[in-house]
Order: C-alpha cells, then structure tokens, then sequence
C-alpha cells in the first residue's frame, strides 16, 4: 500500500497511522513460530492419531472444546506425507462426479486428501514445494486444476490436475516437473493465491520485487491451464495481502458486471475494478480506526451489500475495537463502492487473532488462530448494519493449549478453513496438528426453514437451541434481538 494521495488522505481522515508492514508481520510470525518449534510442537508422533468419530457433547470432542460442531475425522501433518509437520492454507475440490477433495497446505508441499461419504478422510499423495519450504503456501481451485503458490523463493505458481487424484490406490508423491499441468515463471514468490473462477483468473498476490507489481495484484489468465498468460497488474495501491473478486451483481449499478476485487491492503480496504486487465483502476481506498494489518476478509452476502474484513495485529497490538483482543471482525456495508462505510465490529467470545474467513448460506466461518473455527451467523447485517446482530453459532478449537486463559493473541492453532462442500463436511488446516474434517450441526437458513414454520423459526431462534455467545460482548437485548432478524425466507 502507501505513498499514494488517495491513502494519506484515508490515512488522514481516520487517524491510523499504526498498520504494520508485511516484513514486521512475517518476523513477528516467524519468531514465535520458531519458539513453537523449540518447545516441540512440530515433533513426530507429538500429536495422537484420531481412534473414530468424536461428535461433541457437552461442550467437548475428545480434547478439543466445541459447540455445535462434530470432529469427523483426522490426519496429522506426518500421516500427510510432511517431514517439516507444519500447516498453513487448504482448499477443497468437487470432482465431475462429485466427489469431494482438499488440498492440504504445508510447509514442504501439498498434500491431497479425498473426504468420503462417511467423512473419513484418506491420504492420497502429495505435491513437494517447487523450491525450498516455507511458512507460506496458498492453493486455489479453478475447475480441475488447483494453482499453488508460496513465500518460498522462485517457486513461481504450481498448475497442477486434480483429476489425476480419481483413481490412486497408494499414496502417491507427484513429480514437480512430469506431474504439473504448467509451471507459471512469471513471478517468483507470492503471498496468497486468489481465484476468479467466473473469468477463469488467477491473481497472484504480495509477489516479490522481481515480478515487477509492487506486490499488486499479478494477472495469469488461466482460461487455458497448460498455457498460463500473464494478463495485467494492479500496482497502484502497492501491496496487497489478500483479495476477493468477483463478477459485480451489488447495489451499486454503475458496476454492474464488471469485474470487482477487494483488496486487503495492509492499512486500507482498496476496491478496484480490473474488468480491463490492461487499465485497471481503483475505486476506493478506506482505512479504519484499529488498522493495524488488514488482512483479508469476504462478501457477506449474496447481495453484495456487506463485506466482512479481519485485520491480523489489532488483537496482539491492542489497536481501537479489538483492545481487549478478542476477535474482532470488520463489518463495511459497500452499498457504495466509491465510499465504503465501516458500519460496527463483532467481537468472538473468545481472545485470539483471526485469520481468514470465508461466508456460505449466511454463516461466516472463520479460522481463528488459537480459538479454531468459529462459525457466525451474519444474517441479521441486513436489518442492522452495525454487526449487534451477530452471533457465533458454533465453533470447534483445535489449539487446548490456550484454553485456560479464553485464547491468546498468538499465531497458533489454525490458519485456514474451507466450508463450501455440498456434504457440508468443512476442512481445518491446523499450523502444528494435522487435517480435520469437521460438521456444523446446528441450525442453518436451509435447513431449520425447510422444516418449520416461520413463527416457530422465531421462537426456536431466541432458546438454548440456538445460542448467542456465551460472554457475548455485543450483547443485544432480547426485545432488540427480535426486532434485528432478517425476514424469513421460506426455501
Ligand atoms: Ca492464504
Ligand atoms: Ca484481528
Ligand atoms: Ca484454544
């Protein structure tokens, strides 16, 4: 980000001058990671092999806290094939048929997972880093392929064929030359990985001085897989650590159908429009009070009216909402994409940092760090745009280690999450443990509206069925409460 006018001015505005830069970010990471290491948590057979199934009662599967979510299944990083035993960023494949797959990010590679009807998981081979390890792989899918890139130096982006995952009996590890689709060169290191899957581009962000885009968003056309072509950059808002894009269907008309990325900039929400790869532009750029690493974040809703945002240092730097760092989540009502309002925070029960969310049917399920998945409910963002609305409907912690205090602050636990498989069985990539398969097994739109009446939907909402947090710290009155849920849609 920085140095353009448009960010001192947002700077300006909002008082923050606190954000962090991504090498304080990454050395904060490291260190603590290699203190982790040093204490153990990344040793073989540290970590016990899952026996069977562990639905949660009473608050606990096996040794993890929950609500509302039953532990499936789980490998360990060792069972994955990883010698460095340390994970970071997973994705999630539906084959033709409709089998469903994960790309389990590790240090040393890739690892493939296929979870069966049962939810069972089994280990089907993997893919090993380009060049060397790193803490930072990220994998997406487009169609049948998945596109893996990492911090790792020259490890340019991985092109790799899922469906060469259908009919393998042993494990198998995959060849970095003979195996991959293509092999993209254009750029060395990168970030994060974001797909476009209407437009079939990939945007590879927070990519090294060599590729030549500050950082921006680095455009590979990938409409054919094994022919990768560098397209475009965005480099005028300098670094971006995240983003989501998409085909514009919002409240906001005069962008209909263009092609809209939210960029999480370090200090700044950036929207900008990159429909014309070769003159992209920026429509926005907002910064907000407790900015202190914007991070990354997801629409909220199918409208495109809200946009959920999590910033990675507010917690650990006690910045604005997040000072008593528990959890804080960004709620921007982008009705305008020119002027994007931060309309109000959510705050988790629990005290960690957040790290990537991803929202489906209404729920945002969130990879919290030290306090594992946490899964909200942000329906209610529609009648009240402030988040009050908002409660955790369920979660499952992976890190105990932390329990005793209600969280920490700390890069520990989980980096990421996938929830968009049709069996509903949602993927939890653990930095020191393993692979979890997971299911939510509370009350979701769908679900509770296919089978009950509205007013009965109403009532079932307010009682121990469907809690709000325990120490909720947005607490709303009930009366309140009643008022703010979204109108009923009856499937
Ligand atoms: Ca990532
Ligand atoms: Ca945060
Ligand atoms: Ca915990």
């Amino acid at each position: 980000m920085k140095f353009t006018p448009a960010v001192f001015a947002a700077v300006a505005l909002s008082g923050q001058a606190t954000a962090e830069t991504m090498a304080v970010l990454k050395q904060r990471k490291l260190e603590a990671w290699s203190r982790q290491a040093e204490a153990g948590v990344f040793d073989l057979n540290r970590y016990a092999a899952l026996a069977a199934t562990t639905p949660c009662v009473n608050g606990q599967a096996g040794e993890y806290k929950c609500s509302g979510v039953d532990l499936i299944s789980f490998l360990r990083h060792q069972d994955l094939g990883s010698s460095t035993r340390r994970g970071n960023d997973v994705w999630g494949w539906t084959s033709p048929a409709g089998r469903e797959f994960g790309a389990v990010g590790q240090t040393d590679g890739t690892a493939f997972v296929e979870i069966l009807k049962d939810g069972s998981l089994v280990y089907l081979g993997r893919l090993p880093t380009q060049t060397s390890s790193s803490s930072w792989r990220d994998m997406k899918v487009i169609g049948d392929h998945v596109y893996i890139g990492s911090e790792a130096s020259n490890h340019g982006l991985q092109i790799f064929d899922l469906k060469k995952l259908l009919n393998i009996t042993t494990p198998r590890t995959f060849s970095t030359s003979t195996d991959l689709t293509a092999h993209f060169k254009g750029f060395g290191n990168s970030h994060n990985i974001v797909a476009h899957t209407e437009t079939n581009m990939i945007y590879a962000v927070g990519t090294g001085s060599g590729a030549g885009c500050r950082g921006g968003l680095f455009m590979v056309d990938v409409s054919n897989p094994a022919s990768p072509k560098s397209s475009g950059c965005l480099s005028a808002g300098g670094y971006v650590h995240d983003a989501q894009c998409v085909t514009y269907r919002g409240p906001d008309s005069r962008y209909t159908g263009k092609e809209i990325c939210f960029n999480f900039n370090e200090d700044t929400l950036d929207i900008t429009d990159v429909t014309s790869k070769g003159s992209p532009t920026t429509i926005s750029t907002t910064g907000y009070n407790g900015s202190s690493y914007t991070h990354q974040g997801w629409l909220a809703d199918d409208e495109m009216r809200f946009l959920l945002l999590d910033d990675e240092l507010d917690e650990q730097n006690k910045q604005g909402p997040a000072a008593n760092q528990h959890t804080t989540t960004y709620i921007v009502d982008i009705a305008d994409l020119k002027k994007p309002i931060f309309a109000g925070t959510y705050q988790s029960p629990a005290i960690s940092i957040d790290h990537n969310q991803y929202v489906k049917d209404g729920l945002s399920y969130q990879a919290n760090y030290g306090s594992g998945l946490r899964i909200v409910d942000v329906r209610s963002l529609k009648t009240n745009p402030t988040g009050r609305g908002l409660r955790e409907v369920g979660y499952f912690d992976c890190y105990p280690e932390d329990d005793v205090t209600n969280g920490a602050a700390e890069f520990t636990g989980t980096w990421s999450n996938y929830p968009f498989f049709k069996s509903g069985y949602i993927l939890l990539n653990s930095i020191e443990r393993g692979i979890f398969v997971l299911k939510y097994t509370g009350p979701t739109l769908q679900g509770v509206a296919k089978c009950l009446k509205p007013q009965f939907l109403f009532a079932r909402e307010l009682t121990d069925e469907y809690p709000g947090p325990p120490k909720a710290h947005n607490p709303i009155p009930q009366e309140q409460g009643r008022q703010r849920l979204p109108p009923l849609q009856m499937q």
